[in-house]
């Protein structure tokens, strides 16, 4: 199988005006399907109806025949193996299947999707998922609704003809299609959002990008003209008045902004990144995991990073009726969007502060996500729309706290193509952690992942991240430790110079 690594996050595609405003560009590209191919994709074994595992709940939930599903671990994770050869854990997934035989919706919801549009002519659009201005004549060259916008009837553009939402680029397309692609027609993927509409706000084209003060009139055209959610992978380093405002502004009409954290693998507390670090109270930010459950190793990380959903090899659509699985917090940024879509069909009643609040409180916790998201938590629809609280990370074990000697350093550099795994037993303990002196591995092919005795990811760690800090609490007395670089970078490595203890206490 063919692979593109391009790992470049928040490339700029603005050439003909300064606006530094970027797509959040994936940080791997997988194989190109067409037509074809995606038709010839071994279906998931025997999987039309399967229980789900969720402690005290049996329940059958149907599966669609879009061909590609097996390929789809963020919307049905069995375990099979991702593009890249890493098996999944099941269950690692968004738990679409089980949302939908709970979903009752009662009517529908609009999300604004900020971008480069979407590609209408794809095989798998269906081009009536598009919100329909009802104010506005088609083609009349008339501003009928006297919006400002001459024939919107579909959305807006501000790279090209105003009311021309046809996707130029590819980024817009592979987003929007998280959302609506069409479910159950036996051709390509399945989309995960029934009953919403999409409104284009393109601000991406070919060779051109809208200016700051353009995307805030998005986001205001957007939340006048009844989008409930908007959808947005892109960002800046750089704050700009007229973007918050925008947000402020929905955020007193109700409307929510979900956004992507960024590809860069930075503590936006450190290096704030917009519009994530305008911590407008409507902003859910976005992080990114892997099939299993794990932070994606490229996901921007911090305390204004809400949740995180499924962003490693997700495949969607391209332009020219191809597929491809790409890499990126942007393709978690739509699940999430079309996972409150559901909710706020299924319970129009709620506000939309009560629909991040029952996000944050239903989705599943993961030790492995403690460091880089504040929630710990990757979104599971089934607790979303049935209310029931996620699973919880486990409680530390309560006792006196020791510190013991302990050491373990790599070499300062570390070599390229090392592999390494420790297992150490610490008699007596019922809880351990580590104690980093330093830490700086490079971010995108380098790892060092902590484990407990049943092998349990208790931390992954990867990046700079600096000096003097411990790691996740580990359950028992086992720790394993794996080190892995690969063949491009070496930089300092780290450290561990003593660990911490709570010890069984004597009855
Ligand atoms: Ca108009
Ligand atoms: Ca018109
Ligand atoms: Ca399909």
């Amino acid at each position: 199988m063919r692979f593109l690594f391009s790992f470049v996050a928040w490339l700029s595609v603005s050439v003909t005006n300064c606006t530094e405003v970027h797509l959040i560009e994936p940080v791997e590209f997988g194989t190109v399907f067409d037509s074809t191919a995606a038709a010839s994709v071994v279906r998931p074994p025997q999987l039309q109806a399967r229980f789900h595992k969720s402690p005290g709940i049996r329940q059958v939930f149907e599966l669609p025949d879009d061909p590609m599903l097996s390929l789809q671990w963020y919307l049905y994770n069995y375990g099979q193996l991702n593009e890249k050869g890493v098996k999944g854990i099941p269950g690692a997934d968004i738990g679409l299947f089980p949302a939908l035989s709970i979903y009752s919706p009662k009517r529908e919801i609009i999300i604004a999707v900020i971008d480069s549009g979407i590609d209408l002519t794809h095989e798998d659009v269906d081009s009536t998922v598009l919100w329909t201005n009802p104010h506005e004549i088609s083609g009349n060259g008339i501003d009928d609704d006297n919006n400002g916008y001459i024939d919107d009837i579909h959305g807006i553009n501000f790279t090209h003809t105003v009311h021309d939402v046809q996707d130029r680029h590819y980024h817009g397309t592979h987003v929007t299609a998280l959302l609506s692609s069409i479910r159950g027609n036996g051709i390509g993927i399945s989309g995960a959002t029934p009953s919403i509409k999409i409104m284009p706000i393109v601000i991406f084209g070919l060779g051109s990008t809208a200016t700051r003060d353009q995307i805030a009139l998005g986001i205001r055209y957007a939340c006048d003209h009844g989008a409930q959610i908007l959808s947005n992978s892109w960002g800046s380093k750089y704050d700009n008045a007229n973007l918050k405002e925008a947000i402020e502004y929905c955020h007193k009409k109700g409307v929510l902004f979900v956004n992507a954290s960024g590809n860069s693998r930075e503590n936006v507390d450190v290096e704030p990144q917009f519009p994530t670090n305008y911590q407008v109270p409507n902003q859910i930010v976005v992080g990114a995991t892997d099939n299993r459950d794990r932070s994606a190793i490229f996901s921007n990380y911090g305390e204004q990073v809400d949740i995180a959903a499924p962003g490693d090899m997700v495949l969607s659509l391209m332009p020219k009726n191809n597929y491809r699985a790409l890499s990126g917090t942007s393709q978690a940024t739509p699940l999430v969007a079309g996972a409150l879509a559901m909710l706020w069909a299924h319970e129009p009643h709620l506000t939309h502060m009560e629909v991040k609040a029952r996000l944050l409180n239903t989705s599943d916790q993961f030790l492995a996500l403690s460091r880089w998201v504040r929630s710990s938590a990757r979104l599971n629809m089934y607790n979303l729309l049935s209310g029931r609280e996620g699973r919880r990370l486990p409680e530390v074990p309560k006792g006196e706290i020791k510190k013991r000697a302990f050491g373990l350093e790599s070499r300062h550099p570390y070599s390229m193509n090392h592999h390494n795994v420790w297992k150490f037993t610490f008699d007596g303990a019922k809880a351990i952690r580590l104690h980093f002196k330093r830490f700086e591995l490079d971010t995108y092919g380098d790892f060092l992942e902590i484990r407990d005795a049943q092998a349990q990811v208790a931390d992954r760690l990867n990046g700079d991240l600096g000096q003097n800090f411990y790691s996740q609490w580990i359950s028992g007395d086992v720790v394993e430790i794996e080190f892995f670089t690969d063949k491009s970078l070496q930089l300092w490595g780290f450290e561990i110079d003593h660990i911490e203890v709570i010890s069984a206490s004597n009855p």
